[in-house]
């Protein structure tokens, strides 16, 4: 990113776990007005409560209005990696706005499969990043400065391809028999401050209300409009498109999936704070730190609660609740602190409750479990060995989940 941690005061960053305090969170089956949520039918109201309540004061509000979308195939391999693999690239164009940056999806369908479910995630920096193959164009869209030369004045270079092809196995997920559609995430928003300009948010949303929509607002806007696409693509089962991200683009798939029950169920790999983490939790990265690293990413609103995050109306336990009662899993990594690994646990862990009014058993403890030992039921939870990333180990797990509670 633009910042490295230790560029702020120490205050808004926490690795002392005796220095975490209590905290009170909100209770998810208790609404506004303070009634008690005993039904599905209540559940059904006071989901709708909460979105907004997100909406108002986290991400803001995602622009309701119908967008008229073009989907335009511009290529078709139909023997890809190796002969494993169907793949298109298909562009979605706003019809309305066609000045505006296409989504460019890229999806990989495994062979001689009928409906396949999908694994729809964004990536980091463009579609080249995530494989190898070499006729695939590289995004000429804004790219964050990296190491190496992988962008030169904003714009991919060739080394860029195949950068992240170790958090894509996209061979191994299609032996499973999914699907996998990725885009890059900058094809709904460049992510910097002043890059709203050139993506969605330039033309939809309102700009002065402190609700507006913020940058993962976008990105999360745009994993539905790919679902659109999914939708009309008979190759793909679209009951079943997980929605999956890593870290910023796990908080988009987080608010996509909470917003968008087309979802069959989500997937946030070390989301942290904004994301699966709980704000009230003081650990790691801070809804204060968050807001002055990344003046974007949220609502305006959201920034008022930088220095009081116990008024939030909300906390992001609750968030994950509005996935209930389809499946959930949320990934952490211990040596990723950052995104507190425990505060994400128990985000997940105080879905309880609601998956409970579905018959469900979410994740089923508060016992904060060894590492790599995944837990759970219809919500799941592991905290990987290693690093801020997405490794074999985590999609492992994933293709697992998706095996029994997705298909
Ligand atoms: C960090 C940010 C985290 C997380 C991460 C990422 O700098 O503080 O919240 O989003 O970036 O996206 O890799």
């Amino acid at each position: 990113g633009h910042f490295t941690n230790g560029q702020v005061a120490e205050s808004v960053y926490n690795y002392d776990e005796t220095k975490v305090g209590t905290y009170k969170l909100p209770n998810p089956l208790i609404n506004a007005s303070g009634k008690a949520i005993k039904t599905r039918a209540e559940w059904a109201t006071r989901r709708i409560e909460l979105l907004q309540l997100f909406a108002e004061n986290v991400y803001g509000k995602t622009p309701k209005q119908t967008v008229r979308l073009r989907f335009q195939t511009t290529s078709v391999d139909s023997s890809a990696l190796n002969g494993l693999a169907i793949r298109k690239l298909i562009s979605i164009k706003f019809v309305d706005y066609p000045k505006l940056p296409s989504i460019d999806v890229l999806l990989y369908v495994p062979k001689g499969r009928k409906a396949a479910p999908v694994f729809l995630g964004l990536n980091f920096c463009g579609n080249h990043c995530v494989t190898t193959e070499a006729d695939l164009p590289l995004s000429t869209r804004w790219m964050m400065s990296g190491t190496g030369d992988v962008s030169v004045n904003n714009k991919a270079t060739e080394k860029a391809r195949g950068m992240q092809e170790r958090r894509w196995p996209i061979s191994m997920i299609l032996k499973r028999g999914y699907a996998v559609a990725t885009a890059y995430y900058g094809d709904l928003e460049p992510d910097y401050p002043e890059g709203w300009h050139a993506g969605i948010r330039s033309v939809l949303g309102d700009t002065t209300r402190a609700d507006n929509w913020g940058a993962i607002g976008a990105w999360a806007w745009g994993m539905s409009r790919i679902l659109d696409y999914l939708q009309t693509d008979p190759a793909i089962d679209a009951k079943r498109v997980i929605s999956i991200g890593h870290s910023r683009i796990g908080k988009a798939a987080l608010w996509a999936g909470a917003q968008d029950d087309r979802f069959a169920a989500v997937i946030a790999n070390e989301s942290g704070e904004g994301g699966a983490a709980l704000s009230r939790r003081w650990y790691g990265e801070t809804v204060e730190r968050l807001n002055i690293s990344f003046p974007h990413w949220f609502c305006e609103r959201y920034k008022t609660y930088n220095k009081r995050v116990d008024d939030l109306p909300v906390d992001q336990h609750e968030l994950l609740a509005l996935v209930a009662p389809r499946p959930l899993y949320v990934a952490s990594a211990d040596g990723d602190q950052w995104s507190d690994p425990k505060g994400e646990f128990l985000g997940a862990a105080y879905t309880t409750p609601v998956y409970a009014l579905y018959g469900k058993v979410g994740l089923g403890t508060t016992t904060f479990p060894a590492v790599n030992q995944p837990i759970g039921q219809t919500v799941r939870y592991h905290d990987r060995t290693g690093k801020h990333d997405v490794m074999n180990y985590d999609w492992e797990q994933y293709l697992r989940f998706a095996d029994e509670l997705v298909r």
